[in-house]
């Protein structure tokens, strides 16, 4: 399986993320896309290729005008505001003051775009959040070119950003960039199976009154995990999209064995819409030691779900999302690919 990977991801490196009531080192940090790639490399996974660049349509196919030019001039207007640091949302348009109108000023244009507060703009953001979505891009086009799987390394994530916002250290929807760009190049039916401990909200908003793009997703209870407001196992979908997403909300302390049932009733659905190509938004921290999830996974739990994708003996693109148990990401993302890999179908 190829790799795609650019190093300007390294180009987001923020400084400070709210967390737990101070100010922390971001746990969204550049050394985890090295600690992977560095095991992709030791186990000879497969070559590792730079992306290409599709330029904005690809974007502003999924997302908001308007968000995308906020995200490429956020970091300059903080600046020139005179404000220090990294650009920090702080306000918001709550369920008593929802008003169309957008701020000038950059304090209240960022409340406006923000979902959560954890995470900054920082400068570099928008140039590593461009490049992500190309390595999203090039990875689906080598699917779509007849691999039978490719991996994204993408940096920074993307399942949380929705159609005009950004927060839970994502900025563009790789994955659903990924997912429209199928789409439009002859995939009829596109299945996104999200396997981050965290629901992907904004990969949901997206495509929730659409039948032709199925999501599924496997998290962390919102009743006790971000992001807090998504992610119940009675949001369907609406519309034509009705019955083309699927959530299941799980409690604390999930063994393996409860999330693989969950997991396993996932890849029958995902077999029954009869999908031409599968999107794994692949996030690491169901892992049983990641610093900010509570799910119970160990490393070869990992090897036997990347087997069981792969039974679905569809092309496949895999595209990083979160996992911060930095020292055993790199174990833990391979141990899916080279289950997919080593799988005897
Ligand atoms: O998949 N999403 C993530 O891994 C980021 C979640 C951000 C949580 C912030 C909670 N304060
Ligand atoms: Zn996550």
């Amino acid at each position: 399986m190829r790799t795609v990977y650019s190093e300007k991801h390294k180009l987001r490196d923020a400084k400070i993320e709210i967390h737990e009531g101070g100010l922390v080192a971001p746990f969204e940090c550049p050394r985890r896309a090295e600690i992977i790639l560095d095991r992709v490399r030791s186990q000879q996974l497969g070559e590792v290729i730079a992306p290409n660049d599709f330029g904005m349509a690809p974007v502003l196919a999924v997302h908001d005008a308007g968000y995308v030019e906020f995200l490429r001039t956020c970091a300059a207007e903080w600046a020139a505001a005179g404000y220090g640091g990294e650009a920090i949302a702080n306000c918001w348009p709550t369920r008593t003051m929802n008003s169309p109108h957008i701020p000038r000023f950059i304090e209240g244009k960022i409340g406006y775009y923000a979902l959560a507060a954890e995470t900054t703009v920082s400068q570099g953001t928008w140039e590593a959040a461009l490049a992500a979505k190309d390595v999203a891009l090039t990875a689906t086009d080598l699917v779509l070119g007849g691999d039978r799987a490719a991996f994204g390394l993408c940096r920074p994530p993307g399942h949380h950003a929705a159609h005009d916002q950004f927060g839970g250290y994502c900025f563009l929807n790789n994955a659903a960039i990924a997912a429209q760009h199928a789409r439009d190049n002859g995939a009829n039916r596109v299945a996104i199976l999200d396997v981050d401990f965290h629901h992907g909200n904004g990969t949901q908003q997206i495509f929730y009154d659409r039948d032709d793009v199925f999501f599924l997703s496997l998290h962390g209870d919102p009743m006790d995990a971000f992001p807090h407001f998504l992610g119940h196992a009675d949001e369907r979908g609406i519309g034509a999209g009705l019955g083309f997403t699927a959530n299941y909300p799980l409690p604390p302390n999930t063994p393996y064995s409860v999330w693989k049932s969950r997991l396993d009733d996932a890849l029958t659905q995902i077999t029954e819409f009869n999908a031409d190509v599968l999107i794994v938004s692949l996030g690491l921290d169901t892992y049983e030691n990641d610093p900010i999830s509570f799910f119970k996974l160990k490393s070869d739990d990992f090897t036997d779900y990347g087997s069981s994708l792969a039974q679905l003996n569809l092309p496949t693109v895999f595209l990083l999302e979160g996992g911060y148990a930095v020292e055993e990401v790199g174990v833990n993302t391979v141990n899916v690919l080279q289950g997919f890999e080593g799988a005897t179908i």
